[in-house]
C-alpha cells in the first residue's frame, strides 16, 4: 500500500472526514467574499506547493462554497476535521501536507462513509487538483466586518411609510410558500392555494433558509454570502423592501416573536465573522453586533475565535432567541429587550451544535451536537440545560418534527452518519428525555437530512439526500406515526431527476411539498398527505435547484 493510501484508510476510519454544502451550485464567489480572502504573498509558497494569486482566489471561492460549512471558514475543523497544513497540537487529524496531493485527492474525489459527499463529477479535475494544493497552504486571512461595514451595506429600498397598510390582494398569505432556488440565488413566493408563482426574487448567493415575521407579513432570507433580504407579501406581487449584509458567510436568521415584540427585531447568525447581529425587523437597519468567540464547553475549554452561529429559533414564551454556537458547543439565550446591549445567557452543552427545533409545547428546544452524536435539550423559559441525549452518528434533524402516539409526545431526528430515526419522549412521565424508539428507513447507510410531520397528519416523512445510493437519495420514506412502520417509499416521478430534499406541509396540514435538486430535471413535488399520491409537479425555467420550502403559517408558528 502506498504511504498516502495507508493514511487515507487510517484517517477515514478514525475521523470520517466530512464535508457538505452539497450539490452542483456554481462555485462563483461573491465580490465580497473575494475581498474576505485577501492573503499574503508568503502564504502561497510553502512546502514546495505554490499557487498564483488568481489560483489562490479560485481555491478560496471553491473552499468557501463547498467546504467551509463543515470544515470551518478558517479551516480549523467543525463537523469535519481541520484542513490546516500542520495539525494543531493534540489534534489527531494529520496536517494536509502529510496527506499530500494524493491523499487529499482520494478524499475529495470519493467522499467518506461519514457523510462527506464525493466531489468527482461535481468539481472538475482541474478544480480538484487546485484544491489539493490550496488545502496544503495556510488559510487566507478574513478581514473584520463589524457594525460600520454592515451599515455600509444597508439598503432600505421602500421605507415603511411608503408600503401598503393592508394586503393589496385577497390571497391567503398564511398559505404562501417561500421556496429557495439555491443555485440561482433566488427565492420564489408561491401561492399554496393556486400553486402559482407570484414572484421569483433575486436575493443573494446560495440562500440557505427563510424565516417569517410574527405577523406573517414579511419573509426574510439569508444566504451563504451573508445577505439578508426582506420580502413584503402585502404587495400584489411580493416585493423586496430592504436588504443588508450581516457578514461574509451565514446560515441563519430569525425574528422576534414574543408578545409586544412582534415584527420588531431581527437576529442574524454569522458563520464568518462569527457574531450575532441584531437589526430593526421593519427596515433592516443594523442595531448591534456581538462577537461569539469564547471558550469551548468541554475539555480544556480552549478559546475559539471561530465560533460560528448555527441554528437560531425565536421563543414564543419569552423575549429571547436561542442561538447555537457551533464550535464552542454553547447555547446562547439572547434577551432582545435591550437590542443595543443584548443580555446573553450562555449554556454549556456539547459540540458541534448545528440544527434543531422546539418540542410540541414550545417550552423546550432540542438541538443536534452532530460531532458528538448527541441531542441537547434546553428549557427555554428557565434558561437551563435539561439533558444531553446520545442518539446516533451525526444527528441531522433540520428543526426535527413532533408526533404523538402510545409512547407519548415524541420529537424525531434523522441521522447523517447512519440509517436511524430516533424518537425522543418529550412529555412528562417515565422515559422523558430518552430515546424510546429507533427505526430504520429503507436500504442502508445514512445521508438523511430532514424529517417532517404535522399535528393533523398520521405520516412522518424522511429524506436520504446525501446517501450515495441513487435509489435512496432520489426517494423518501413515509412512516405511520402511530405504529412507526414504513408505509410507503416515494420514488421519483417521470420527467423529474435529482435528489429529494426537505419537506414542508401546507397550512391545512394535508399536503407535503418536496424539492428535487442536484439533477437534470428540478421540480417541486406536491403529495396528498392522506393518499400519499402525487398531486402536482411544479416545474419551469424558474425552478432551479430548489432546496428549503417554508410555509408562512407553519414557519411563523413553528408548526413541525
Ligand atoms: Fe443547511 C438548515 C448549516 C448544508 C439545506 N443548515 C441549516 C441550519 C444550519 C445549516 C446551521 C439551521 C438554520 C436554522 O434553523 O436556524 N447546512 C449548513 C452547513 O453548514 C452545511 C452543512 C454546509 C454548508 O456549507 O452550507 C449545510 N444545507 C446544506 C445543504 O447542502 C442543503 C441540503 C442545501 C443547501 O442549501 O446547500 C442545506 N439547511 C438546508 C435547509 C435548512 C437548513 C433547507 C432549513 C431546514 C428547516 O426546515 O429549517
Amino acid at each position: 500500500m502506498k504511504k498516502s493510501n495507508v493514511l487515507i484508510a487510517t484517517v477515514a476510519s478514525s475521523l470520517m472526514l466530512f464535508s457538505c454544502g452539497g450539490g452542483d451550485a456554481e462555485h462563483k464567489a461573491t465580490d465580497e467574499h473575494k475581498e474576505s480572502t485577501e492573503h499574503k504573498e508568503e502564504a502561497v509558497k510553502e512546502e514546495g506547493v505554490t499557487l498564483t494569486d488568481a489560483e489562490m482566489e479560485e481555491g478560496s471561492a471553491i473552499y468557501f462554497n463547498r467546504c467551509a460549512g463543515c470544515h470551518g471558514s478558517s479551516r480549523k475543523g467543525a463537523t469535519g476535521p481541520h484542513l490546516l497544513p500542520e495539525a494543531p497540537e493534540g489534534n489527531a487529524s494529520p496536517g494536509t501536507t502529510v496527506l499530500g496531493e494524493a491523499g487529499l485527492r482520494a478524499f475529495i474525489e470519493n467522499g467518506t462513509p461519514g457523510g462527506m459527499p464525493e466531489w468527482k463529477g461535481v468539481l472538475s479535475d482541474d478544480e480538484i487538483t487546485l484544491m489539493t494544493k490550496f488545502l496544503q497552504l495556510a488559510p487566507p486571512v478574513i478581514p473584520p466586518f463589524g457594525l460600520p461595514e454592515i451599515t455600509d451595506t444597508w439598503n432600505l429600498i421602500i421605507p415603511v411609510a411608503d408600503r401598503p397598510t393592508k394586503p393589496e390582494h385577497k390571497r391567503d398569505i398564511d398559505n404562501y410558500f417561500g421556496v429557495i432556488m439555491r443555485d440561482a440565488g433566488k427565492v420564489a413566493i408561491i401561492d399554496g392555494d393556486t400553486k402559482k408563482e407570484l414572484a421569483v426574487l433575486k436575493t443573494g448567493f446560495a440562500v440557505h433558509i427563510l424565516r417569517t415575521s410574527k405577523s406573517g407579513r414579511y419573509i426574510y432570507s439569508v444566504g451563504r454570502d451573508g445577505k439578508i433580504t426582506m420580502i413584503d407579501t402585502y404587495y400584489d406581487v411580493p416585493t423586496i423592501v430592504a436588504e443588508v449584509k450581516g457578514g461574509f458567510d451565514a446560515r441563519s436568521v430569525e425574528v422576534s416573536k414574543y408578545k409586544g415584540y412582534e415584527d420588531k427585531y431581527l437576529v442574524f447568525g454569522g458563520y464568518s465573522p462569527s457574531h450575532i447581529a441584531i437589526f430593526d425587523a421593519q427596515t433592516l437597519e443594523p442595531i448591534s453586533v456581538t462577537p461569539t468567540a469564547g471558550n469551548a464547553c468541554d475539555g480544556d475549554k480552549e478559546y475559539l475565535e471561530e465560533a460560528r452561529v448555527a441554528s437560531i429559533v425565536a421563543s414564543h414564551t419569552d423575549p429571547v432567541w436561542i442561538c447555537n454556537i457551533k464550535e464552542r458547543g454553547i447555547v446562547d439565550i439572547v434577551d432582545y429587550t435591550d437590542p443595543k446591549n443584548p443580555k446573553i445567557t450562555e449554556i454549556e452543552a456539547a459540540r458541534f451544535l448545528h440544527d434543531g427545533g422546539f418540542d410540541a409545547t414550545g417550552h423546550y428546544f432540542l438541538v443536534a451536537a452532530n460531532a458528538s452524536n448527541k441531542i441537547v435539550v434546553i428549557d427555554v423559559p428557565n434558561k437551563k440545560l435539561v439533558k444531553i441525549i446520545e442518539t446516533g452518528i451525526k444527528p441531522h434533524p433540520g428543526r426535527g418534527t413532533n408526533i404523538k402516539n402510545d409512547l407519548g409526545s415524541l420529537w424525531v431526528t434523522s441521522h447523517l452518519g447512519e440509517n436511524k430515526l430516533s424518537f425522543i419522549k418529550t412529555d412528562k412521565g417515565e422515559g422523558q428525555w430518552t430515546v424510546v424508539k429507533e427505526v430504520k428507513a429503507s436500504g442502508s447507510g445514512g445521508g438523511a437530512l430532514f424529517v417532517k410531520s404535522h399535528p393533523k397528519s398520521k405520516h412522518l416523512w424522511v429524506d436520504r439526500t446525501l446517501n450515495p445510493d441513487a435509489a435512496l437519495n432520489s426517494s423518501c420514506d413515509v412512516f405511520d406515526t402511530e405504529t412507526l412502520e414504513l408505509v410507503k417509499t416515494i420514488t421519483m416521478p417521470e420527467g423529474v431527476d435529482g435528489r429529494m430534499v426537505h419537506f414542508e406541509y401546507n397550512k391545512a396540514g394535508d399536503e407535503v411539498w418536496i424539492s428535487v435538486f442536484m439533477g437534470t430535471e428540478a421540480a417541486i413535488l406536491i403529495y396528498d398527505d392522506k393518499t400519499l399520491e402525487l398531486k402536482q409537479t411544479i416545474q419551469g425555467d424558474w425552478v432551479e435547484n430548489p432546496t428549503g420550502k417554508f410555509n408562512v403559517y407553519n414557519t411563523t408558528h413553528d408548526v413541525y
